[in-house]
């Protein structure tokens, strides 16, 4: 029995809400400056095997109540941008929605993590027309948001491969020189959108 039981079609529905505000959000964008506010987006319910898994690892049951109470990322989208205000562009927009609050917020972008990873991160709170696992109808369920630029998606992606499931010798080293590519994706991210405020006449050097 799929981890998410009954809940399953809530959750394709309230992500399907997120993604279709995005997109508004960045086509309103695109009419008023003649560019949408990303470059892809993409979203997934978690698969109840990885959702099973994280349950094991944090020690809960593996129930419903865990993967939408407990874990609070079943729902995920990433926003992939192309300058970094583009990205706090659309938090904001999210963040504005009816029916959305924000349950928590991690901006990786100007609190970098030690190893390089930049992101902005929401856990969204949904209200929808389904009743939830704690029985409530309206009810509330989990997002997860990422939003990156294209340079901190492409780290990202690399170093999740190089590091993340492999015991690379060298640890220390590669760590060291993933760091610095990551501040020299960032320093490029600056430089664009410096650029790009330049040919809008928004000010810049
Ligand atoms: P997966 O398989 O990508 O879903 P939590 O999800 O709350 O248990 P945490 O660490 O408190 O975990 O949340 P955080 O920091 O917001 O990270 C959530 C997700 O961001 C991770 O999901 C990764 O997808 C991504 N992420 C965070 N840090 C890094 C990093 O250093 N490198 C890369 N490449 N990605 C990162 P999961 O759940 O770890 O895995």
């Amino acid at each position: 029995m799929d981890i998410y039981g009954e809940y399953r079609e809530a959750l394709e529905q309230v992500m399907e809400h997120l993604a279709e505000a995005i997109r508004r959000v960045s086509e309103e964008a695109e009419k008023r400056t003649g560019s949408g506010l990303y470059e892809h987006l993409i979203y997934r319910i978690k698969g109840d095997e990885s959702m099973r898994e994280k349950c094991r690892k944090k020690g809960l049951p593996e129930t419903a109540q865990s993967a939408l109470v407990a874990v609070r990322d079943a729902i995920g989208l990433r926003v992939v941008c192309r300058f970094v205000d583009d990205v706090y562009a659309v938090a904001e927009a999210l963040k504005a929605l009816p029916g959305v609050n924000v349950a928590e917020e991690k901006d990786y972008i100007r609190d970098v993590k030690p190893n390089g990873y930049r992101s902005y991160h929401l856990i969204l709170s949904v209200e929808a027309p389904f009743a939830d696992v704690r029985g409530e109808n309206p009810g509330h369920f989990y997002a997860e948001v990422q939003l990156r630029t294209i340079a901190m998606d492409s780290w990202a992606a690399l170093e999740h491969e190089m590091m993340y499931k492999h015991d690379a010798p060298n640890r220390k080293l590669l760590t060291a020189e993933l760091k610095r590519c990551a501040d020299e994706l960032a320093s490029c991210d600056v430089s664009m959108q410096t650029i790009r405020n330049m040919i809008r006449g928004e000010g810049g050097i």
